[in-house]
């Protein structure tokens, strides 16, 4: 059975891991059986989760596990896109990856508001090194790579003002397709929903998720999403 190593499920999200909710969307969407198992960054191969093991092969990296499946598949998942569709599919990845992760990792870790939520939450669900002066060390170190993006945690606006153009953007890019790249998911739809869920169906308000909240196509494509690969 393969095995995919990540986060348990947090907040009603299949994970808080972008990264882990984008592998576990796509196994989910092409129908591949596998175990979760719960893990952390500290017992993965490449000091980040998620990874996922299928019998000898230990495969490191989101997009890696994606393109493990995808080369033993009859067709890519992207095989119809043309160069222009591929090279628009990279740049948005790359960008979402970089500036959305560090906007979840400041919704949580990063805004006071969404510390005082998420600490007392995050707390039983960690094993009990990394309770207390483990979890206070984690966050300094995560403070410190917030400020040099300029995310810094007495100005929240700041911060999310980085996030705003993102989600503004992404939905332009929807406009009023099903999915990001056309009538039907390509593997960019995996990231981004996984991205997208984290901001806008976490239980906690924050000013980045009510600008979201606000761009209905983003919000209808979450829920399209999620009932394509999470609810049948
Ligand atoms: N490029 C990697 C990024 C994975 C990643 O950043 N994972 C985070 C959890 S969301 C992690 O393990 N962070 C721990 C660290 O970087 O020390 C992927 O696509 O899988």
């Amino acid at each position: 059975m393969i095995e995919l190593h990540q986060f348990r499920p947090f907040w009603g999200l299949p994970n808080a891991s972008p990264f882990c909710m984008k592998a576990e969307t796509y196994l989910r969407y092409r129908d591949i059986p596998f175990r979760s198992v719960p893990s952390g960054p500290r017992r993965s191969p490449s000091g980040q989760i998620p990874f996922l093991v299928d019998g000898e092969r230990t495969v490191t990296d989101s997009q890696a596990i994606i393109e493990h499946f995808e080369a033993r598949q009859p067709s890519h998942l992207d095989a119809d896109l043309d160069e222009t569709q591929r090279a628009t599919a990279y740049f948005v990845r790359e960008l979402v990856e970089e500036r959305l992760y560090w906007q979840i990792t400041y919704m949580r870790w990063g805004d006071p508001a969404g510390w005082r939520v998420f600490k007392p939450d995050l707390t039983p669900y960690l094993p009990r090194a990394l309770r207390g002066p483990g979890l206070f060390a984690i966050r300094r170190t995560l403070l410190r790579r917030m400020r040099r993006r300029g995310l810094p945690p007495d100005d929240p606006a700041a911060a999310y003002a980085q996030g705003m153009p993102v989600l503004d953007a992404l939905s332009g890019l929807l406009a009023d397709k099903p999915f990001f790249l056309g009538e039907t998911p390509h593997s960019l739809d995996m990231s981004l929903h996984a991205f997208l869920a984290n901001i806008l169906d976490q239980p906690h308000e924050n000013p980045l998720q009510a600008h979201g909240r606000r761009l209905t196509n983003l919000v209808d494509y979450t829920r399209r999403m999620k009932a394509l690969c999470y609810e049948n």
